[in-house]
């Protein structure tokens, strides 16, 4: 018997290069923003030498708006790539799958691409839930698949540039002034995606831009709400981090002149206000009015060279958070503190009592929380 393999027909017109061009525009911005703010939310938590000491603390919404862009324009992709997987998935069904070694190449850099973007957004998207069902490691993985996409998707524009260019414009060449047949589905469907977009775009963006939190109900935070009016990431309990009282508290600072400070030292020291923004990686953000004393007092109280770099250690036991580095352009800021008091109160545990760092400009997960040493480094 002769195996026969009859490939589905579409006769779907949506289905071309028109309709992937149209929502390729959206898309291929979309997924720049990505990866734009994604280096930066990148080079902010991992800095290499030559840049550590030179991040700039400011502006203090800086981190607030590139990772708030960063999650909005990747929840935005998600319906950009699902039309646009829509449009050209019966090219799965091509026949004959492989007509040459260049056909073959081609083939294989767009199913990269397709993995790699569906990867990122997927796991992007479950982690702004805080939900890990993977065995790998999230940060590195995410990073590393992103340089992937972005490879195969200059690569496939640069395949494309024909098409892209033949069907950018409302006139495609071939067809001269011709009325298109499709142009009226195809704008509905357009129109629905853009539709998809706005509607993802305004329930979720309330969770980093707070005029619209009453919006915000598809994020899984609200910036509003949480003890003291701010969401917290990690609890104290489940940090790990027992009850900590003000008596037996001792700030440790590590530097030429170590010195130790009870609560009620730290309290006696002069205390600045600021308002300040907790960004968190995870795409919400909140700000904040935090009262304590100023990181650049305590630096100078040890000893510390102007240019040092200082290690902020938590009183919890372990975890990946309970330690962060900054260069001296935030431990020096004037705003950068180590925060007594949350709106008018005293921290509540969870926000890190009795102190946490909070510092303008930085991912969240860098202001430390339940601070027990300040180290200065060499
Ligand atoms: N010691 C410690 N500090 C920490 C964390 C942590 O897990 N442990 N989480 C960080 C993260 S991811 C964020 S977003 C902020 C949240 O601060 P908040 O809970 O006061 O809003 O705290 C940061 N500080
Ligand atoms: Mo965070």
């Amino acid at each position: 018997m002769k195996l026969r393999v009859t490939p589905p027909v579409f006769r779907g017109a949506l289905h071309d290069p028109r309709t992937a061009t149209s929502i390729g525009r959206w898309l291929g911005p979309a997924f720049a923003v990505c990866f734009a703010t994604g280096l930066v939310s990148h080079f902010l938590q991992h800095p290499p030498d030559w840049l550590a000491d030179t991040l700039p603390s400011r502006p203090s919404w800086g981190y607030r708006l590139t990772q708030g862009l960063h999650v909005a324009s990747g929840i935005a992709a998600v319906p950009l790539l699902l039309a646009k997987l829509w449009t050209v998935y019966p090219r799965l069904f091509a026949w004959p799958p492989l007509r040459s070694p260049r056909h073959g190449a081609e083939r294989l850099s767009v199913a990269l691409l397709v993995a790699g973007a569906v990867f990122e957004v997927a796991t992007g998207l479950l982690n702004t839930a805080q939900w890990y069902p993977w065995p790998f490691s999230f940060v590195p993985v995410h990073y590393a698949v992103a340089w992937l996409v972005t490879g195969a998707l200059l690569l496939h524009l640069a395949v494309k540039a024909p098409q892209i260019r033949a069907h950018w414009s409302r006139r495609s060449p071939g067809t001269s002034a011709l009325p298109e047949r499709d142009g009226p589905d195809r704008r509905s469907l357009l129109a629905a995606v853009g539709a998809a977009v706005g509607a993802v775009t305004l329930t979720t963006v309330g969770q980093s831009f707070t005029p619209l939190k009453d919006l915000d109900l598809l994020a899984p935070r609200r910036p509003d709400r949480g003890p003291q009016g701010l969401p917290v990431n990690r609890t104290a309990a489940a940090a790990g981090v027992g009850r900590i009282t003000g008596e037996e508290y001792r700030l440790v600072v590590d530097g030429p002149r170590p010195y130790t400070l009870t609560l009620e030292e730290l309290r006696a020291l002069p205390q600045y206000e600021v308002e300040l923004p907790i960004a968190c990686v995870e795409g919400w953000s909140a700000s904040a009015r935090w009262t304590g004393v100023r990181t650049a007092d305590l630096l100078d109280r040890a000893g510390a060279h102007p240019h040092a770099r200082v290690r902020v250690v938590s009183l919890q036991p372990r975890g990946g958070y309970r330690m962060s580095e900054m260069g001296h352009t935030y431990a020096r800021d004037p705003l950068t503190l180590l925060a007594l008091r949350l709106n008018g109160e005293e921290l509540h545990p969870d926000h890190g009592y009795p102190a946490r760092l909070i510092a303008p400009g930085r991912p969240g997960v860098l202001q430390t929380k339940w601070v027990g040493r300040l180290e200065v480094l060499a």
